[in-house]
């Protein structure tokens, strides 16, 4: 963790900017009826859950360059995760992967509560195979043509469930690459089944108060075809398995172009948004950082989950993560501001004029109704978020506090140089 008089110094640099530009903000905002101590309390409130594969270095199938110090471990991994959570204060649980954070539960516990850190969803990986694994996944898992290789992955995800119940997760990703790569390699409807009476083996066994999240995926490592390949297939899935089956949204799963908000505001009507992958891109699943390319998509969605909010959609609780690969940054800085950009967004969402909007649709009025969306977005909301920052005692500006710290250079002093070479993802 970083030294608390490191945070306090550099936040003493800025504590009277702030204070000035807060109040500032808190006057304009104030002129149009909304009292900011509202937004900061909610915007305090708000966390993502930080992936722990995410503070690694990531790569493409090109290669990966290693950054300096690198986590060895799921032990290390968490402690990045606190240093993220101790600057932002917005980031209060991991998602844990199995099996690459496979480690004793009591231990894992024991150190999450060290760092102030909780568990959010469970992710299943049968998109590799693992050492000593009898069955293959290159022609799938959950869906794949021979019964003893889906078992194995059916048993696999079992075993991810109980292990997130001996750490208090409540919840189940399930993510699978199966697909084809050529026309005719598989029948459509044959390895649809497959899955789905996968899934459901997988389902029966889910504890009665978790959820299970179904994440959609276009295209990749499939190129021809993939199983469950967007938010329509992905809500046949849920609506077959039951109630406490839910869609994953993840960014950077669909096509250019495709209209994200939209599909957001339809599993809430239906009762079925379960989550997000936070990621941003430019061409595809660029697993770039949140905000980084589309902010104004981001904000886009974050009006939907407030006007869901505020309107008490039923059974309206979706999970929130950041999933992107950091192949050129430091994966703790990029998380942050990632955590940050999805903060600023809910903010900017908050502070739209719903009754004005409302309005404006009433009367179709579309000139002053995208206006009305446009002047929430082109508020700075800066103020907000770091303001709730440093009250929850984190850092006025993480990154510069990270940056002086020097946190990256004394763990790259404990933690050996890993090689470069090959590609692949974290
Ligand atoms: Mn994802």
């Amino acid at each position: 963790m970083i030294d608390s008089a490191v945070v306090a110094q550099t936040n003493d640099l800025r504590a009277k900017n702030l204070k000035a530009d807060y109040d500032a903000l808190g006057e304009q905002l104030n002129r149009c009826g909304i009292p900011i101590d509202a937004i900061k309390a909610k915007v305090a409130a708000y966390g993502v859950a930080v992936p722990s594969w995410g503070v690694g270095t990531g790569g493409t199938r090109f290669a990966r360059f290693p950054g300096e110090g690198e986590p060895r471990h799921i032990f290390d991994k968490l402690e990045d995760c606190g240093v993220i959570q101790q600057l932002t204060r917005a980031t209060p649980d991991v998602s844990l992967h199995i099996p690459w954070d496979k480690a004793d539960p009591s231990e894992l516990k024991a150190k999450a509560q060290a760092l102030g850190l909780g568990f959010d969803a469970m992710n299943s990986n049968t998109f590799q195979d693992q050492e000593g694994q009898p069955h293959s996944y290159k022609f799938g898992s959950l869906s794949h043509t021979d019964a003893a290789t889906r078992q194995q992955a059916v048993e696999h995800n079992l075993e991810c469930i109980e292990i997130g119940r001996a750490i208090g997760s409540k919840a189940l990703t399930v993510w699978i690459g199966d697909g084809s790569n050529f026309p005719g390699q598989s029948n459509f409807t044959r390895q649809f089944e497959r899955y789905l009476d996968a899934a459901k083996q997988i389902y029966a066994q889910l504890p009665g108060d978790w959820r299970l999240f179904t994440e959609h995926k276009m295209y990749e490592p499939a190129f021809y075809s993939t199983v469950v390949q967007d938010w329509g297939t992905n809500y046949m899935i849920a609506q077959e398995l039951g109630e406490q089956a839910y869609c994953l949204v993840d960014l950077g799963h669909h096509a250019p172009n495709v209209n994200i908000e939209m599909i957001v505001a339809r599993l809430v009507q239906f009762g079925k948004l379960g989550g997000f992958h936070f990621n941003d891109s430019k061409y595809g699943d660029d697993d770039l950082d949140t905000g980084s390319i589309d902010p104004y998509r981001l904000f886009l969605v974050f009006n939907e989950l407030v006007d869901a909010e505020k309107r008490q959609a039923p059974g309206f609780d979706p999970a929130h993560m950041l999933d992107q690969s950091h192949n050129v940054t430091d994966p703790i800085e990029s998380l942050m501001v990632s955590a940050m950009e999805v903060q600023r967004a809910y903010a900017q969402a908050l502070i739209v004029d719903r009754p004005a909007l409302e309005g404006f649709q009433q009367e179709n009025d579309a000139l002053m109704a995208t206006t009305t969306l446009k002047k929430a977005f082109r508020t700075d909301v800066e103020p907000i978020l770091a303001m709730a920052r440093v009250e929850n005692g984190g850092a006025i500006d993480p990154v510069a506090t990270y940056r002086s710290s020097g946190y990256r250079k004394k763990v790259a002093g404990i933690r050996p140089a890993v090689s470069g070479a090959g590609g692949g993802i974290v």
